[in-house]
């Protein structure tokens, strides 16, 4: 019974003390209307080590996240560039013990009656722990349909695991194949929800059967183990992998994976370990998207679309990072648009509609990411979704926090624009292998 009680205790009071490292710290909209304003805020950004999580424009605010120390400083600088802002959350600290109260309900909620079920439930954001084991479990319990295939370590040795799903063990090499990742961001919780509802509905609860019959699935589910268990265990707000040990004396950690692949690496991303777009020492430099390069690669000649699950903001984006597109660019525009609209057809109403177009031109220049490498491989379809943002009481926007009550349609919504991406790729295949 102490037992009991000191083990509760020790995981709340834990589980709140970590967020102190966040007190004070405000979330500020910021409206830019000039190009001007918008290079202001990227100067600030990089004079207070900012962190940005939308740039804005398109009509949509810049939100920025402003440690307590420079809040006063940055509202000055703000002020006398003229330029309007406000503030959207005074204290986030409060709203992430906010997050983790109603998380932590819904997850004691569905405990009771899940233990029967296999599956992981929808009213939780499952750990590393969990998601690895329900893995192994499903290849274990469906043998003629999945394989779990360790790719390898993380930084910290986390093991990456992925699914093949196929009901001819990737053998009939006239089925394209739908790969799809999560969590390349560690903070981008709700991403999780999306590739675990396209498990389920392939594997536990199947309803469509031409989506396993004209389709292999690759999914990975944990992108970046280690930034993901920091986010849980230290600092709700992290991006980045973990990876140490760049510079004598630098205290920061972390590359940004998605700013680590080979594709214009380093061209528009940042060089400083403390940046949270930090490309790393080169290309493939961080084992996490070494192991993602090689199942592209491996898988590179059947692979028709290609989906990096991102959030926040509703965008369905696509390449090349630097405003160039690809040769089929309108193909990808269209079926961006498929996929957008089959998702808006059933979303939450209070959330707005998604954006389809490339990411250059919509949001701001980006090198390295895992989806333009994709793409520049020959890969057709190769998008970045951008799952839709969380909207607190206030219906401000918070970003990356989770709604328990969204989790389930999070992974439901992204579904639909998913099969529409899959069912394209899988009526205009044309096999690009070479016998
Ligand atoms: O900046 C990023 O890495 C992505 N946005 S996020 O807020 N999740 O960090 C967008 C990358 C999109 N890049 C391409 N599709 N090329
Ligand atoms: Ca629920
Ligand atoms: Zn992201």
């Amino acid at each position: 019974m102490y037992k009991t009680i000191l083990v509760f205790c020790l995981a709340l009071c834990y589980v709140f003390a970590k967020n102190e490292i966040y007190d004070g710290h405000a979330l500020y909209q910021i409206d830019l209307q000039t190009e001007e304003q918008g290079s202001f805020l990227v100067d600030l950004e990089h004079r207070f080590n900012l962190d940005v999580w939308a740039h804005g424009g398109q009509g949509t605010p810049a939100t920025v996240l402003v440690p307590k120390a420079a809040r006063s400083l940055v509202q000055d600088g703000l002020d006398a560039a003229g330029i309007r802002y406000k503030l959207a959350v005074e204290n986030v600290k409060e709203e992430l013990d906010l997050e983790e109260k109603l998380l932590s309900e819904a997850a004691g909620k569905s405990n009771i009656t899940r233990s029967s079920r296999l599956g992981l439930s929808f009213d939780a954001i499952h750990r590393y722990a969990a998601v690895d084991a329900y893995l192994v479990e499903l290849a274990n319990r469906f043998p003629n349909l999945v394989t779990v295939v360790s790719a390898g370590r993380s930084f910290e040795g986390r093991d990456i695991k992925y699914l093949k799903i196929s009901t001819t063990n990737f053998q009939d090499r006239s089925k394209p194949i739908v790969y799809m990742q999560s969590l390349l961001h560690a903070r981008e919780w709700v991403t999780l929800p999306a590739t675990l509802y396209a498990i389920e509905k392939l594997v536990i609860d199947v309803q469509e059967q031409d989506l396993l019959h004209n389709i292999d699935w690759i999914i990975l589910p944990i992108a970046n183990p280690d930034g993901y268990e920091f986010t849980h265990t230290s600092s709700r707000y992290w991006r980045k992998n973990r990876a140490t040990g760049f510079m004598v004396g630098n205290m920061c950690a972390g590359v940004d994976l998605n700013r680590n692949f080979g594709h214009q690496w380093s061209q528009a991303s940042s060089a400083s370990v403390c940046s949270e777009t930090f490309h790393g020492s080169s290309a493939f430099s961080e084992p996490e998207a070494a192991i993602i390069r090689d199942i592209t690669l491996a898988y590179s000649d059947r692979i028709e679309l290609f989906l990096d699950i991102h959030s926040f903001g509703s965008w369905m984006l696509y390449g090349y990072g630097d405003g160039v597109l690809p040769p089929n660019g309108l193909i990808i525009h269209l079926v961006g648009v498929r996929m957008a609209e089959a998702i808006d057809a059933v979303k939450w109403p209070s959330n707005r509609n998604y954006v389809v177009g490339n990411t250059a031109l919509l949001l701001y220049p980006a090198s390295g990411t895992t989806s333009d490498y994709a793409q520049s491989l020959g890969i057709p379809l190769a998008y970045t979704y951008e799952l839709p943002a969380y909207r607190n009481n206030y219906n401000t926007v918070s970003g990356f926090l989770v709604d328990p009550d969204f989790i389930e349609q999070a992974g439901f919504e992204t579904w639909q624009g998913i099969k529409a991406g899959a069912r394209y790729a899988a009526d205009n295949y044309r096999a690009r292998y070479k016998e």
